[in-house]
């Protein structure tokens, strides 16, 4: 009898936790709503694995349609990360050199396969009009923010990008719901948005002044993620910049492991940081995701079960994100491809039931 009081209150208290919480865009398209329960509801069954540019390129090939991921397990990921950068210079290819019609088709797919799409922007400085890591000048914030000698030239590029979301609709004529994650790895200064560069009041309006922009051209099927760099120590750092609740759904930071010799490290500041990140995102009310991880080349042959999962198991977090596996960068990757030296424990990851691949979140 007590037993299943309790488990009553916890059922009813996850449900009503669930339904309390909503994206942050009161306008945001039913879609949007589904989506955002999806990365909620999910928390409970495991963690969602994703990677970025998953099935546009890979390990040295460069032809749509194969998949690291699919060809190692045999099945694809749950997510799935988009580069924008260099659309909002009006060009038809990402700084990946990945057409943007791909990804809007590789979008759609993913979304009518129950997946979940999540997009980053290496935005070009619009100040120097050199690429996102130029951090030659501090006034570069200042330059894109209303009043600003940048601002008209911003505004377009933001015009690009609403006109992306705009474009991605469903073979029903609904808009295609995405995660979206600007001005990311902020609490590092390698991108003219970083810590060094812009004051915490410039790096807040820019972004309120993106997403008043993107919702003011009628996008409203965007869940927003904000991530941090990896190395911050308490709440307060993580939230330092954080532009509020109204504005993001997501919380997460970027984090990878460097060599065979950082896994401590890795781990250790994993855990730091998650001990952080999830009591910050309960207090909010937002999903907790790791928004981009992995160790380059893999040179670790356990890794997946013996350095990420253990490190990240135990927190609820919604997903997390491999980056990319270049076709032209032979050691640049972060999963495996077939024969790879940690493929075979890939699949022993992709075993367990608590490691999300798209069929599991069907
Ligand atoms: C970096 C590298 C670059 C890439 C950039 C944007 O981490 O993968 O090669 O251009 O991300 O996707």
């Amino acid at each position: 009898m007590k037993k299943s009081v309790i488990l009553l209150f916890c059922i009813s208290s996850f449900i009503l936790q669930g339904y309390s919480q909503k994206p942050a865009d009161t306008k945001a398209t039913k879609e949007t709503i589904q989506l955002y329960n999806k990365m909620l509801s999910t928390v409970e069954k495991g963690i969602m694995i994703g990677h970025q540019d998953d099935f546009v390129y890979g390990h040295s090939w460069n032809v749509k349609g194969i998949s690291d991921v699919k060809q190692t397990v045999g099945d694809y990921p749950a997510v799935y990360g988009w580069e924008l950068g260099g659309l909002e210079l009006g060009n038809l290819s990402s700084l990946d050199a990945v057409a943007f019609e791909d990804i809007r088709t590789g979008a759609k797919w993913v979304n009518s396969h129950g997946g979940i799409n999540t997009i980053s922007w290496h935005c070009s400085n619009p100040l120097t009009e050199k690429n996102a890591w130029d951090v030659s000048s501090k006034l570069v914030v200042k330059s894109v923010l209303p009043g600003g000698e940048k601002n008209a030239v911003f505004a377009k590029m933001l015009d690009h990008l609403a006109d992306f979301f705009l474009s991605l609709k469903d073979e029903k004529g609904r808009f295609v719901p995405v995660v979206f994650r600007p001005w990311h790895e902020h609490t590092g200064s390698w991108f003219w948005w970083g810590q060094n560069l812009c004051s915490t009041q410039e790096y807040i309006s820019l972004w309120k002044y993106t997403v008043n922009h993107l919702r003011m051209r009628g996008v409203h099927n965007i869940v927003y993620a904000y991530s941090s760099s990896s190395g911050f120590n308490n709440a307060l750092e993580y939230l330092e910049r954080y532009p509020g609740d109204e504005i993001v759904d997501l919380l997460g930071f970027d984090e990878y492991q460097n060599g065979v010799a950082g896994k401590e490290n890795y781990q250790k500041s994993i855990t730091k940081e998650m001990n952080i990140l999830i009591p910050v995102s309960k207090e909010h009310h937002k999903i907790a995701i790791l928004a981009e991880t992995g160790l380059e080349s893999l040179p670790d042959p356990k890794w997946w079960t013996e350095t990420l999962w253990p490190a990240i198991k135990d927190y609820p977090i919604s997903y997390v994100l491999f980056w990319r596996n270049a076709y032209d960068k032979p050691t640049h990757f972060y999963v495996p491809f077939p024969g790879q030296l940690s493929a075979e424990n890939f699949n022993e990851f992709e075993k367990d039931s608590r490691t999300l691949f798209l069929k599991d979140i069907k």
